[in-house]
């Protein structure tokens, strides 16, 4: 489609979306009262900015099903992700849902190289949480085989990747690290396997450590985004072409980037704060959602006249302010891969030091060096950091194995601040 097209079904079907919100959800009506906007307003796809946010916070405050759109008998599957505090975030879907999803997932699967036929590995974990089952469909309605492991069981993953050979996997990128060294471990060169893509997602991460894993596992690593709240996984991917940020499926989702302050709409290719609305879905529409996720929007480059979002940066919860400046797991990322002697096993803790907050950054070093020469690669890390970052912090070089690894999304920051 062209750009003119896209937009095009974009506002018919924004307009349909908005209509069935604001009839069939209270909370939705309600709001679009108190703003004074009814659906006929909408008359051009900016006159979103009409449209009220939707936060996690109105998720909660209708906890469990009051932000479904349609009766009971109707939803044909929920998801809910667990959230680190309060309760869970519950969605849910119809059979239209699940089809567009599966659809979406397919797409998604298609750009990053996956072809019909394939056996593909899914070690997104299945249940709850949106990875597994959504990545699941997607791969059968692609057409390829599912072998359904799931997260977890790191040695079961290796003995099944080396029986079935799978073609691609599916898992988080961190816990993509934790099978390659599993590998390693088992005599397993990581390099040696079927394997030839993965797509990784459900976490930031940095071309740093998709370099890393691409040149440890022979492989292409390619970034699928997604969010429980607007789908599950599949709300936009990269092409293998280009991995240059995932184009986001605008037919399904208008996307906006706003100042996290103010809400301001900001411009393409500023950063801010990502907002979807939900352009196709029934059973939970939602209107101008905050995803908290930093990134900006793109030109599309891969096939499409969609656009692409940059590759997040963080999220809002997970920035760190140490003495008034901003710091993201991500950048400690970049930097820690830029010294080979240091291993993309790295953890942040918090700490409260007086009145001010304190960063440590505890990183292995690589299993054939010794402490001093890791020592003297923490100094270098210390030294980087304040350069690039702009901040102080404590560097501590941990044995190799010594931090916790990961089986799906990893925490990297620890808050002992209350502690
Ligand atoms: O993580 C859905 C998903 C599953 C996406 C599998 C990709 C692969 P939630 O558990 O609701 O859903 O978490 C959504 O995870 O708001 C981002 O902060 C983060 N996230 C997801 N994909 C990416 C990505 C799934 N590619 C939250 N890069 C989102 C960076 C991501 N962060």
């Amino acid at each position: 489609m062209s750009r003119e097209q896209i937009e095009e079904l974009q506002l018919e079907r924004l307009q349909e979306t908005v209509a069935h919100a604001y009839h069939a959800v209270p909370h939705y009506r309600q709001k679009l009262d108190e703003a004074g906007v009814r659906p006929r307003d909408i008359r051009t796809l900016d006159d979103v900015v009409r449209l009220p946010f939707t936060t996690k916070a109105d998720l909660r405050a209708n906890y469990p099903f009051g932000m479904f759109a349609v009766p009971r008998d109707q939803v044909a599957r929920i998801h809910a992700s667990s959230g680190t505090t309060g309760k869970p975030t519950v969605v849910g879907y119809t059979h239209g849902d699940l089809d567009t999803w599966a659809g979406l997932v397919a797409r998604s699967l298609r750009a990053a190289g996956v072809r019909r036929g394939w056996r593909v590995h899914n070690a997104y974990g299945y249940g709850l949480f949106t990875g597994g089952l959504g990545a699941h469909a997607g791969v059968e309605k692609l057409g390829a085989t599912v072998i359904p492991m799931s997260g977890g069981q790191t040695s079961k993953q290796v003995q099944l990747i080396q029986d079935f050979e799978p073609d691609a996997i599916l898992c988080t990128p961190t816990y993509l690290l934790t099978i390659a060294d599993a590998m390693a471990a088992a005599g397993i060169d990581p390099r040696s396997t079927s394997l030839k893509v993965a797509i990784c997602g459900a976490e930031p991460w940095t071309d740093e450590l998709r370099a890393e894993l691409e040149e440890r596992m022979g492989i292409d690593a390619v970034d699928i985004y997604g969010l429980s709240e607007v789908m599950g996984p599949g709300v936009g991917c990269e092409t293998v072409e280009t991995k240059d940020g995932p184009h986001v499926w605008e037919d399904h989702f208008l996307p906006e980037i706003v100042d996290s302050a103010t809400g301001e709409r900001l411009p393409d290719g500023e950063l801010g704060e990502l907002v979807f609305t939900s352009l196709t879905k029934q059973a939970f529409p939602v209107l101008r959602y905050r995803t908290r996720d930093l990134t900006r929007l793109l030109p599309g480059t891969g096939r499409s006249a969609m656009r692409r979002i940059e590759r997040i940066t963080g999220r809002n919860d997970d920035m760190i302010i140490l003495r008034g400046v901003n710091v993201f797991p991500t950048q400690i990322e970049e930097l820690v891969l830029g010294i080979p002697q240091l291993t993309p096993h790295f953890l942040l803790e918090l700490t409260r030091d007086g009145r001010m907050d304190a960063l440590t950054v505890r990183v292995e070093r690589q299993p054939d060096l010794s402490r001093e020469a890791g020592e003297a690669a923490g100094t270098v890390l210390a030294h980087r950091i304040k350069e690039f970052v702009g901040s102080s912090v404590a560097v501590r070089i941990e044995e190799p194995g010594a931090l916790p690894r990961s089986e799906g999304k990893l925490a990297r920051v620890r808050d002992l601040r209350g502690a």
